[in-house]
């Protein structure tokens, strides 16, 4: 498969959000148009911008695929939705979010995406995970190493250290 490489962030704080990531990560990767590249380890991070709430946990993986921008972002809401996902506040508690990071090196504006992620230069919770596979990727003019050199890390645990974390046998039923 040729296609472009995307990085995306993936996140949750309610219920079981590590076996949703790994869900989600691996109804990614049974798509024919996307393949699961690289995954980070799993962190446990503090919560970020609305701080009222339950910890995170976060991670980050790259997927090649064969989708454009918008029909990732449309798979991937697509996901999850299909995991019940809703939306009740802008930052707020939520089962799984999963966010694209970058797509090769597009840079992209419209209402529904922004590519790269306007935030993701800022957020400890994006750059720790993202670095664990993409230190050298560009993103704003700089790489991940050095974004993630001047980023607020305090707090940030590692709760799984291996890059399989996500292919484990889950005990959630299929489907
Ligand atoms: N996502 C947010 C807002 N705050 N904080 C942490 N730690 N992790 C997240 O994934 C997160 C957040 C909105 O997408
Ligand atoms: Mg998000
Ligand atoms: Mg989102």
């Amino acid at each position: 498969m040729d296609g472009q490489i995307a990085t995306l962030g993936l996140g949750g704080n309610i219920g079981d959000p590590a076996a949703a990531m790994a869900r989600a990560l691996n109804l990614l990767d049974a798509r024919p148009d996307c393949t699961v590249t690289a995954v980070s380890k799993l962190y446990r991070t503090p919560p970020w911008g609305k701080t009222d709430q339950a910890w995170f946990f976060n991670a980050c993986a790259a997927v090649r695929t064969l989708l454009s921008p918008e029909d990732l972002l449309d798979a991937c809401l697509s996901i999850e939705r299909q995991m019940k996902r809703e939306r009740l506040e802008r930052w707020g508690p939520r089962t799984i979010d999963i966010d694209i990071l970058t797509y090769g090196d597009t840079q992209h504006q419209s209402a529904m995406l922004e590519l790269p992620h306007p935030r993701m230069t800022e957020r400890g919770f994006v750059l720790m995970p993202l670095a664990d596979f993409a230190p050298d990727l560009t993103v704003a003019g700089r790489t991940v190493a050095e974004w993630l050199r001047d980023a607020d890390v305090k707090g940030i645990e590692i709760a799984n250290p291996s890059d399989g974390w996500w292919r484990q046998n889950s005990t959630e039923s299929p489907g």
